[in-house]
């Protein structure tokens, strides 16, 4: 029988690629949805036709219950998330209900509908669990590159809120002996990515100069480093983890690390572009805490999992850039959500 995957955060940017990763490994995919009129689940939909949908919110434990029970899922990916850092400074509650006591509430649904009251034998729970964890837990960074043992400084609310979901699904795996594993993932990216985050914004901001629907891009901090890889790979590492004999966490990334004035001259470059006359740096777009520099060792990854990623830096920056003046030359408005390439 085929295998059963919930996935939380089935409209964002993963959840799209990780459920047609799902889909053609040939698992019976379900995705958990919100609210009453989320203009994002028509586009799921219509992307991921054979995709089920079960309602639910990470702020509800009784629908999380209810959505296990309904699903009985043998692997749950909780992506769902409120996942841009700066929302989480104006937000900060409700990032730490939804990011960090989200994963507490899946975690109480699995623990609750598999009967799970004492300690196991580590691994024999029967769903297993995916948690996505962040880089940004790394935050003031202990060491360059960050690896499974470097010690966690967060620099933001959703930082603080990811490190209590990483800590908490270890706990499960160490108190209940369930299959509980976090994926430390550096950011990822794609034509799918949120317009509000930088890599979109400036391969948007890069096709709209292009297009003459703009004269100007306005950026924060551009010598933050950041280990940029490609979406589509790392889902493949997130369904690798749930494979893996025994539950453990993995760090996820390229190993290579830029800065985002880097970013700014591959993406203008991209667009035969001149990033000079266009980019103004703007003081008012600094975070009040600022994570400097992530670069990952994924060498566990590769060693235990076989994972490696197939798209670079330029490769990726260029995907974008072409995807968003095809996007913007067809007159769609990424910013509307209505699209998705
Ligand atoms: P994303 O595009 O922002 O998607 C976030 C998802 O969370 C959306 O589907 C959203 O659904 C859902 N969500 C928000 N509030 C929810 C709630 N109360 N209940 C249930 N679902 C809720 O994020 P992403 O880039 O795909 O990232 C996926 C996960 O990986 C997130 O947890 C993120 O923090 C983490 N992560 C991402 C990166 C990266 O570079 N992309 C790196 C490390 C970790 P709605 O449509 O209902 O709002
Ligand atoms: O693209 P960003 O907003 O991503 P950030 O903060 O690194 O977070 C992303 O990656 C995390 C993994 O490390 C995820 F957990 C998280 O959910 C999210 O997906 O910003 C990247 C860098 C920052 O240093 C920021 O200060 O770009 C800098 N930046 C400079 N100007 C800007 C801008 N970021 C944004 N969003 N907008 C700007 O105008």
């Amino acid at each position: 029988m085929a295998r059963r995957a919930l996935i939380t955060g089935i409209t964002g940017q993963d959840g799209s690629y990780l459920a047609e990763h799902l889909l053609d490994q040939g698992y019976d995919v379900w995705g958990l949805v919100r609210g009453q009129a989320n203009p994002r689940v028509s586009r799921v939909r219509r992307l991921l036709q054979d995709v089920q949908l079960v309602r639910g919110d990470l702020l509800d434990q009784g629908s999380l219950i209810s959505a296990v029970e309904r699903v009985q899922p043998d692997e749950v990916y909780n992506l769902g998330a409120i996942s841009f850092v700066p929302m989480s400074w104006e937000q900060a509650e409700l990032t730490a209900e939804v990011t960090g006591m989200g994963v507490l509430r899946m975690l109480e649904a699995i623990r609750v509908c598999s009967g799970i009251t004492a300690s196991r034998t580590p691994g024999s729970g029967q769903i297993r669990f995916y948690q996505a964890s962040s880089s940004e837990m790394f935050g003031q960074v202990r060491e360059t590159p960050q690896n499974e043992r470097t010690p966690f400084h967060p620099r933001s609310p959703y930082g603080v809120a990811k490190a209590y979901g990483h800590f908490l699904t270890q706990n499960y795996r160490e108190s209940y002996g369930m299959f509980a594993v976090s994926g430390i993932l550096f950011n990822h990216e794609s034509p799918r990515r949120g317009a509000e985050f930088v890599t979109r914004k400036v391969t948007l901001g890069a096709a709209r100069i292009k297009l003459g629907l703009a004269t100007e891009l306005r950026l924060g901090n551009l010598s933050a480093r950041r280990d940029w890889g490609y979406a589509g790979d790392y889902v493949r590492a997130m369904r690798l983890m749930l494979q893996a004999p025994v539950p453990e966490d993995y760090v996820i990334g390229t190993g290579r690390t830029q800065s985002v004035r880097e970013l700014v001259i591959a993406a203008f470059e991209a667009a035969q572009l001149d990033w000079e006359r266009y980019v103004v740096a703007d003081q008012a777009l600094h975070r009040p805490a600022e994570v400097d520099l992530l670069c990952a060792d994924p060498k566990k990854a590769r060693v235990q999992l076989g994972w490696e990623p197939t798209v670079s830096f330029e490769e990726l920056v260029a995907m974008m850039v072409e995807a968003d003046l095809r996007l913007l030359s067809e007159g769609a408005d990424p910013e509307q959500d209505s699209s998705w390439p």
